[in-house]
């Protein structure tokens, strides 16, 4: 193993000859990443080796979720392991350039935005934090498509993300699970009690390949995140067809068990209700519980599983893995030969469930017939859930009519996710504050009557080391030249930057930063896109899904506003301003699809308008990925977080750019609310209805965005513009729009926000005059993000939920 830059140039030539069989001639950069790859899976697996013979297995966490937004993850590993140094040297001095083999690995879209990305963020502080803590998740052999935008249309193309091979992988076949849909279940009187058979099943073969996953300096503890992949039980029936001569059925019946991880539903905050995702939901969940028991038994030498909620965690993503619940408590009943009571209590002690949106169109509800004739057993055991559920409620006198409707699991023909959820787990959390009193003030109320021990709040958090160390070097060395290299570790260290806060020169440095990440991304843009940017102006960037309750429109209204105004008087306009939009819209949401239409036409418009495309311009940026994220978070001055407050469960793009020092514009909604406590009002740049107001307004039928509009003539002027008479000949294209405002009763509150919002962001333009104070802004940002780590946010699951220990970081108070 290379300890310095000699050993790992002779490391690194090993493997290419001997390993690919060709010298750094021949071989191309495919070959010269992969062998960087293979360089430091070895490293890991001879780490793994060593703590496997030094470190007891304590209780281990398995983190379920159908989507983990990895990104690439060799840069992150090089600086992870504090040695990006002497690899960029070693293969200089080889001619080769590290940065040309990063850009070949293919960056993994196995998750549609948040829910997907903060998976990933926890996979690397439970490793940063010593916790044997795992992802089990799907080998989607798509992920999420690839945005193309074609005259301001995006285009869907397939993102083929394993075309070359995923050289962090391995394929695990000895250590497959087979797993059961559909058929009947016999029972049986054994021995005094029911036995249950599940028979004439069809059997999907679930294989696994796993990814390693290191953190920053702790080398001993390597994480495995293992995604699930879907194939036919070799042999049994298609091979049988085919022996017959039925070639159509054989194929069909592989291609029908292969579909199961073919794609990633690109649905972000919305349910796809197809039985195939119910099938995706039920077979990572299958594969993942039985590989855990499997391997709980081998790893404590038990045949019981009486321990197992002592020694195993799982804690489900969302709803989508909701059916570990009867599915542990099939294993430990049918397989292990518990009785209901022990099943169901190491069932509800090993399980912990994250909710993530309030959006009633989120909310997972699946047929009963559809559950029913695909998982017998499973739909069974919900059933019994239900039952006892609801005698349980009878017999604390809580039978209320409100009381059942709002909480059973089985309701008007539908299985309702959320519901098993809650009842099935010992603790059921929010991602914000604000998001978690709305959880138990308004949508699980009943619940929250009855299991309020259950209910608690875990504010999001991000890994600062990916998005802040890894991402922004300049920045980086910047911090740790001032205060140290440890808030590396402990990201409230960050704070200590407050003392440089009256250091003039301190905040040039700052800003000269900034500008060179502008300037980096200007590049970048310039290259892919063909588009020029002026990284003298301010960027002012919203990149996140787009969707109604985001409101991408309220920023292009404020854009068209400040059109008319350079249109009357450009002086009017104090500065010259770059607003960058990015963000992929389902493929099936059409408003969605029109709101990025409008951006285009928008930027076209006024690219052709001199007069204003001096002071203003906008871009698109296509395809919004985690590795464009990296580029984007350092070059922004304007942090655009504006959806419709109480909409947006937490936000974790508005972590990434405060840690990056971008000011905040935004509602008073998920943990923009926390980021203003954290910085205090005077630093932070809120505006519009509050939570409470729109809930109120909401419960009484909405407001009138017709008084909005008939009070402004500003207002009136920009939401006619939307339908006619600025956009040449698209106003009908428009006009879906235009009618979810003003037909539509304006549901998020656009309209209504539209004043506020642009006070807010004109007293940041004039702030932006004043450098010095708009720099030290922007270095309170940076030194109270400390708390937007997923470090803090893994302890506080490690405290309250899993009750599992984890190491201390050098003794340093962690914030
Ligand atoms: N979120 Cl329900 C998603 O990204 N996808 C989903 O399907 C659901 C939620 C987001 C949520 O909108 C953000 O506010 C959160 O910050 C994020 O999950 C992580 O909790």
């Amino acid at each position: 193993m290379f300890s310095d830059k000699d050993s790992f140039k002779q490391a690194y030539l090993t493997k290419l000859i001997e390993g690919e069989g060709i010298t750094p001639d021949e071989a191309s950069l495919w070959d010269k990443f992969s062998a960087l790859v293979v360089l430091m899976k070895e490293k890991m697996s001879l780490y793994r080796a060593i703590n496997r013979n030094s470190i007891s297995p304590g209780k281990q966490v398995y983190y379920f979720s159908m989507e983990f937004l990895i990104g690439k993850l060799l840069h992150n590993y090089l600086v992870n392991f504090q040695i990006e140094d002497l690899v960029r040297e070693g293969l200089s001095e080889l001619d080769i350039n590290l940065d040309d083999l990063l850009e070949q690995e293919a960056d993994p879209g196995l998750g549609n935005g948040g829910l997907g990305r903060l998976a990933a963020c926890f996979l690397d502080s439970m490793a940063f934090l010593g916790i044997g803590g795992h992802g089990n998740g799907i080998r989607y052999q798509y992920g999420l498509f690839e945005q193309k935008i074609v005259a301001g249309n995006q285009v869907e193309v397939a993102d083929n993300w394993l075309k070359n091979g995923y050289p962090w992988e391995t394929r695990k076949p000895e250590k497959a699970i087979v797993v059961k849909f559909k058929g009947n279940v016999r029972t049986e009187v054994k021995e005094g009690r029911v036995a249950f058979y599940h028979e004439n099943y069809e059997a999907v073969l679930a294989v696994p390949y796993d990814v390693p996953i290191a953190s920053y300096d702790n080398p001993l503890y390597i994480n495995n995140l293992r995604l699930w992949s879907a194939e036919t039980t070799c042999g049994e029936l298609d091979l049988a067809c085919f022996n017959r001569g039925e070639f159509d059925q054989a194929t069909s019946y592989k291609s029908e068990v292969e579909s199961i991880s073919y794609i990633l539903y690109p649905d972000d905050s919305s349910r796809a209700g197809r039985e195939l995702r119910l099938k995706q939901e039920y077979f990572f969940v299958a594969a993942g519980l039985g590989s855990i028991v499997r391997s709980y038994k081998k790893r404590n030498n038990l045949s019981s599983l009486q321990d197992f909620s002592r020694r195993v965690a799982v804690h489900i993503n969302d709803t989508h893995p909701v059916m570990c619940i009867p599915e542990l408590i099939r294993i430990l009943i049918d397989e292990e030969g518990m009785g209901w009571d022990e099943a169901w209590n190491i069932t509800v002690n090993t399980l912990s469930f994250t909710n993530h949106t309030i959006m009633p169109e989120a909310m997972e509800k699946w047929p009963i017939d559809m559950v029913k004739s695909l998982l017998p057993r499973i739909y069974q055991i919900i059933e019994e859930i239900d039952r006892r559920f609801k005698e349980d409620l009878k017999r604390r006198f809580l039978d209320k009519e409100e009381v059942i409707n709002n909480t059973q699991i089985l309701k008007d023909g539908y299985v309702r996710m959320a519901n098993l959820a809650i009842i099935g787990s010992s603790s059921v959390n929010g991602v914000a504050q604000l998001h978690t009193e709305i959880l138990k003030k308004e949508v699980f109320k009943e619940f929250y009557r009855i299991f309020s021990y259950k209910f608690n709040n875990k504010t999001n958090g991000v890994n600062y080391r990916r998005f802040l160390l890894a991402a922004n070097p300049k920045l980086s060395s910047l911090i740790t030249e001032a205060i140290g290299p440890t808030w590396k570790e402990d990201a409230g260290e960050l704070r200590k930057l407050h003392g440089l806060k009256d250091d003039p020169s301190f905040l040039e440095q700052l800003a000269k930063v900034k500008y060179e990440n502008k300037c980096r991304l200007a590049e970048k843009v310039k290259a892919k896109q063909g588009i020029d940017l002026d990284p003298m102006s301010i960027f002012d960037v919203q990149v996140k899904r787009i969707h109604a309750y985001k409101r991408q429109l309220l920023n292009v209204l404020k854009i068209m506003h400040l059109y008319n105004k350079a249109l009357n008087d450009p002086e009017s306009l104090t500065g010259s301003q770059t607003f960058i939009f990015g963000g992929k819209a389902a493929p099936s949401y059409h408003y969605a699809k029109t709101v990025i239409k409008l951006i285009y036409a928008l930027s076209q418009k006024i690219e052709h308008n001199p007069k204003v495309s001096e002071k203003l311009k906008v871009i698109f940026l296509e395809n919004f990925n985690v590795t464009q994220a990296e580029l984007i978070y350092p070059a922004a001055n304007i942090s655009e977080q504006i959806s419709t407050a109480s909409k947006e469960a937490s936000g974790t793009g508005n972590m990434k750019f405060m840690m990056n020092g971008a000011l905040t514009l935004g509602t008073l909604d998920g943990a923009n609310v926390e980021i203003k406590e954290a910085v205090g009002e005077e630093n932070s740049f809120i505006f519009g209805l509050t939570a409470e107001q729109v809930l109120n307004y909401t419960r009484n039928g909405g407001y009138k965005p017709w008084d909005e509009y008939h009070a402004s003539a500003d207002i009136r002027r920009c939401v006619d513009q939307l339908s006619r008479g600025f956009f040449d000949n698209m106003g009908e294209e428009f006009r879906v729009l235009y009618d979810s405002l003003m037909i539509y009763n304006d549901e998020f509150f656009v309209l209504k926000d539209f004043r506020s919002y642009l006070e807010m962001h004109e007293k940041l333009q004039t702030l932006y005059l004043n450098q010095e104070e708009w720099n030290r802004i922007s270095l309170v940002n940076i030194a109270e993000s400390g708390i937007f780590s997923s470090d803090r946010t893994i302890r506080e699951y490690a405290d309250k939920i899993w009750k599992i220990k984890y190491r201390t970081i050098n003794n340093l108070t962690c914030s």
